[in-house]
Formats: C-alpha cells, sequence, structure tokens
C-alpha cells in the first residue's frame, strides 16, 4: 500500500525498562519524554516482524486502550508506526478497548498479536502499555526479553501519517465492543438468560470505575439482557475519577479499599448481582445479595458449573486448571471431582508465578490473587465474562452467591485469604526486606505474634511441560504453625519504589468463620516478624479491611 514513511534517527536514545507482571508501567511524564513513546513502538514493531518470520505486509494487530489521559495521541502514534511497518492496524471505533476484547479480537480477526495501552490498576498518573501475542496470550517470558533488546537498539523510527493511512486501509476501525458482547452471547445465550432475568426481576449495580468498562457493560446488561442495572461510575474518564478526599489520584482497583458505594449497595442486600471492574476490564470484584466472592472461590466455583459454557472444543488432552502461587488454593482443593467431571482427559491444577502470561502460556484456564479470573475461550483475566458466568449460574440455580460457595465450602472446606503489602520509596529498604525473606529460614522455631515460623522457603516455578525451573524465587513461602501460611513477593507493576506484596491463607473445614478472625493472626505474625527486624508498622493494608463479612467479625 502507498502510504508516505517518514524516517526519525534517534539521536539521544530513551532507555527503556522491560516490562513486568504485565506491560510497561511508568508515570506520565516518563513516557512524555520526545520519542519515548516512538522508540518503545518501533521496538514493538521489529518484534513482531520477527516473530511473524515473513514480510509483515498484510498481517493485522489490533490496537487500543483504557481511556486515561494521552491515550487517544498514542493510540494514533503507535499506530503511524505499526502500520509503516507494513501491518494492518486495526482500532476501536475511538480507540477505547479492555485487554479481553483485544485477546478476542486478536483471536477472532487471526491477527499477529495486538498492543493495549493500559496501565490497567495504576492511577491515570501512570501510562502502560501490554503487548499480546497471535493466541491473544500476554507477551510470553522470552518474547518479553526480545522485545526490550529491540526497544533499546533502535536506531531509527520510521512512521506515517495517521490520516493518510486511515485513507490508504491500512488503518481500519471496528466495533470492538459488538465483537465481544457477541463472543459472550455465544457463550452464554443471552435470550435465555433476558427471559430469566425478565421473569424474575434480576437486578444488579456495576461499578466501572471511570475506565473502560462503562460502554461494554451498558451493552452486555442493559440493551442486550435488559436488566435493572444501577450504573456507577460508567462514564471513561481520562483521569479515572480524579483525586481521592486526600488529594490521591484514584486506583482504578476492583478492591475493597476502592469501591465504597458499590459495597454500600451490595450490602442492602437486594441486588441479585455486583460488580467493579479495573480501568483495562481484566479485573473484577463481583458477587450479589450482600456477598463478594473471592477470585479463587469464584474460580473453583465457575470450575464446578463449567458444564453450563461449552468447552469442549477448547481443551485438549490435558486440561490446565491454573492458579498463581500466592493465590488460595481452592481450586486445587476440587481438583478429585473436576477430574470425574471430565473423563477421558488428564486434569492438573497447576501453580504458576504472578501474572497471567504464565497461565495464557498453558492456554486453559485459570485464577489470579487479585481478582483476574481467567476466560478459557481467549487468553486472558477477564472481569465482564467472569461477572457473566456468575450471574449464569445464578439464574440457572435460582441461588445467591454466598448460597453457591457454601455448597462447594461444606464439600471442600474453604481457605480463608487476605492480601496485604509493604511499600516504600527507598531501595535500600527493599534490599532489606529482599534479604529477611531471603535467610527467613534462620528463623524457624520462633514465635512471631501467636505463631511459630514452621519453615521458610523460596518457590519456583518448573514448566509443567518443559521440566524445565522457569522462573526462580517467584515468591517466598512461610509456614507458621497451625496451617497459617503467608507468601510474598515484589510487584511488578509499580512505576516507582517498590511494593512487597504479602498473602495470607489458611484452610479451614468450617466455613462460617468471621473471615477477619482467621487472617488477623498471619497478619499480626508477619507484622512481627517484619517488627523483629526493625521494619515496624509497616504491613498495615490489608484487602479485607473494608471488607463485608456475612458471618460478622471485623
Ligand atoms: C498485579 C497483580 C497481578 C496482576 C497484575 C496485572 O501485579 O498482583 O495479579 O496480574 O497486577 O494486572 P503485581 O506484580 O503488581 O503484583 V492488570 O489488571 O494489569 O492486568
Ligand atoms: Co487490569
Amino acid at each position: 500500500m502507498n502510504i508516505p514513511i517518514k524516517e526519525i534517527k534517534i539521536e539521544k536514545p530513551c532507555t527503556i525498562r522491560k516490562m513486568g507482571t504485565s506491560g510497561l508501567r511508568e508515570v506520565q511524564e516518563v513516557y512524555n519524554q520526545p520519542l519515548f513513546l516512538e522508540q518503545f513502538a518501533q521496538g514493538i514493531a521489529d518484534w513482531f516482524k520477527e516473530a511473524a518470520g515473513t514480510e509483515a505486509a498484510g498481517l493485522k494487530l489490533i490496537l487500543g486502550g483504557d481511556p486515561r489521559k494521552g491515550n487517544q495521541r498514542r493510540v494514533e502514534v503507535i499506530a503511524e508506526i505499526l502500520a509503516a511497518a507494513g501491518f494492518h492496524v486495526i482500532i476501536p471505533d475511538n480507540g477505547l478497548a479492555s485487554t479481553p476484547a483485544v485477546s478476542h479480537a486478536i483471536r477472532h480477526m487471526k491477527a499477529a498479536g495486538g498492543v493495549i495501552l493500559t496501565a490497567s490498576h495504576n492511577p491515570f498518573t501512570d501510562v502502560g502499555i501490554k503487548v499480546n501475542i497471535a493466541s491473544g496470550a500476554p507477551a510470553l517470558e522470552d518474547d518479553v526479553n526480545r522485545i526490550h533488546e529491540l526497544q533499546n537498539s533502535a536506531t531509527v523510527i520510521r512512521k506515517t501519517n495517521y490520516n493518510e493511512a486511515v485513507k490508504a486501509g491500512c488503518i481500519e476501525k471496528i466495533d470492538i465492543i459488538k465483537m465481544y458482547a457477541d463472543l459472550l452471547d455465544n457463550i452464554f445465550d443471552f435470550k435465555a438468560m433476558k427471559k430469566i432475568i425478565a421473569a424474575q426481576k434480576i437486578s444488579g449495580a456495576f461499578d466501572s470505575m471511570h475506565g473502560a468498562a462503562g460502554p461494554f457493560a451498558r451493552e452486555i446488561f442493559i440493551n442486550r439482557l435488559s436488566m435493572d442495572a444501577l450504573m456507577l461510575r460508567e462514564e471513561p474518564r481520562e483521569d479515572l475519577g480524579g483525586h481521592d478526599a486526600d488529594g490521591e489520584p484514584l486506583h482504578p482497583e476492583p478492591d475493597f479499599d476502592y469501591i465504597p458505594e458499590l459495597i454500600a449497595i451490595n450490602s442492602a442486600g437486594d441486588r441479585h448481582i455486583a460488580a467493579a471492574w479495573d480501568s483495562d476490564v481484566d479485573r473484577r470484584l463481583d458477587g450479589g445479595s450482600g456477598f463478594f466472592v473471592e477470585s479463587a472461590d469464584e474460580f473453583a466455583l465457575f470450575a464446578s458449573y463449567s458444564h453450563l459454557i461449552n468447552l469442549e472444543n477448547l481443551f485438549g488432552d490435558t486440561i490446565y486448571f491454573c492458579r498463581s502461587t500466592v493465590t488460595a488454593d481452592a481450586p486445587d482443593r476440587i481438583e478429585e471431582s473436576l477430574k470425574k467431571k471430565f473423563p477421558g482427559k488428564e486434569v492438573r491444577t497447576i501453580e504458576t508465578p504472578t501474572g497471567f502470561k504464565w497461565i495464557a502460556e498453558l492456554g486453559n484456564w485459570g485464577v489470579e490473587e487479585s481478582n483476574g479470573v481467567g476466560n478459557p475461550y481467549l487468553r486472558e483475566k477477564d472481569g465482564i465474562f467472569a461477572t457473566v458466568f456468575l450471574l449464569k449460574i445464578i439464574l440457572e440455580t435460582g441461588k445467591t452467591p454466598l448460597q453457591l460457595m457454601e455448597e462447594i465450602w461444606k464439600e471442600s472446606g474453604r481457605v480463608y485469604f487476605t492480601r496485604g503489602e509493604v511499600s516504600g520509596k527507598e531501595n535500600s529498604e527493599k534490599e532489606v526486606l529482599t534479604d529477611l525473606l531471603q535467610g527467613a529460614s534462620g528463623q524457624t522455631g520462633k514465635t512471631f505474634g501467636n505463631l511459630i515460623l514452621e519453615s521458610a522457603e523460596s518457590w519456583n516455578y518448573t514448566h509443567p511441560e518443559s521440566g524445565t525451573i522457569a522462573a526462580r524465587d517467584a515468591a517466598w513461602v512461610l509456614r507458621f504453625s497451625d496451617g497459617n501460611t503467608v507468601k510474598a513477593r515484589f510487584s511488578g507493576t509499580g512505576s516507582s519504589g517498590y511494593t512487597l506484596r504479602v498473602y495470607c491463607s489458611k484452610f479451614d473445614k468450617d466455613y462460617g468463620l468471621p473471615k477477619s478472625d482467621i487472617t488477623r493472626p498471619m497478619k499480626e505474625a508477619f507484622d512481627a516478624f517484619l517488627a523483629a527486624h526493625g521494619l515496624t508498622e509497616k504491613s498495615k493494608k490489608y484487602t479485607d479491611a473494608h471488607q463485608p463479612d456475612v458471618y460478622g467479625g471485623k
């Protein structure tokens, strides 16, 4: 195709960090440096060309992102560079897309991959970019390494003119909302759902957190399912809702700290389904009738009700049900019943490092600790898919989310789970924490809080197919007395400072206990462990601090 190409020599190359857990996130100022975005995109274009192994000419790439400030312009710049490299660039109508919708579009349109402009749950002051491959999965570890090399060795930027490329047909617009809603309609049968919703006057409340979710949620729950739905923070906004009362930018993260209005509405108990999604809609927090479902629990529920959706063609001989190692092990506890559900298939529950690329690489189905539940039809976590699946189960069974979970817990017990974090600015502090966790095995036998540290080790990920160690020290595992387990790892999505993520879990056959009574001793033990080493008052923030608990307790 004949489009004008301009070559810009990179005089002063920017240093580009390697993509972390999910894409590269930096503060706006980093992405706004002269030619930073162009150099970043050139590396991606070069990598897609290399990965395709042939002339890129005509291969499709999907491009879109969340509504954060500057993304519309960034979409155009990246499109200019991908089109100049010979790709056929496909962009949603106004550039707005969710991560799962891009993953689906890649597969549906047989594209070579996609680029998603989102810093996901990070506030609008951060910018992020994720790269996905032809299977729809996030770029895998080797891909990330190679992209990093190419980005930092680019010497020339080749770009075209956006409007000219649109005119020449090298950049094409699509209705990605329709495409994604059609996928869910095929999976869940909206016609049948709509009937039950009308007959039983099913209602919902949905918090889009001013991210990309609003238009998708409106199309699905209101236009297609005709549901009585309260829409909170529906409009996509470039400041993702702006600042909180203390002047801090809001986090578009579906967690108890950030969704007070939805919590209040759900706690009233009269909405059958309630959900919030992050800015790129790959994570969810959902529930209904006064209860919220923890992600590992929800995944176990979905696996149990997988007969409601047609999965047959999705799985090969082996079905991997995956969870990141720091996720509550609720899915593993139903492994035996899963084996019975899929006779003739090998069913394996697998632990992976954090970051959905590890799960998506295995191709089947998985869950992460941070409210990310996978969609087996594409290769990403998928917030709206999860909420619609939960709704489908509610409609088919006539049960509330709590009743559904209680049935599973009655059978296999409950894994009580909470997450916390320790964060700071100083690298020296990060090093102290690292040494402390690395050397924790020397502390076994000691009492912290009311618990005894029984063992401590770091966890390595062994690839289930190749058998090689694919990630070393992906998490540290501290086992305390009475089955209390604390895991920790450093976040890979921050743009400055450090965040150590802390995950507490304990299994109990009794499911009706106040959750915070169970999680508190673990938080206290970990805090005492830090305090014993001079780090006091550090890990105060846990996700269940604002979680309503139907069994009481605080
Ligand atoms: C966090 C979550 C992780 C998730 C990642 C990307 O990573 O803990 O579960 O996969 O964000 O989520 P980290 O490294 O900060 O703990 V998202 O919604 O960007 O796609
Ligand atoms: Co996200």
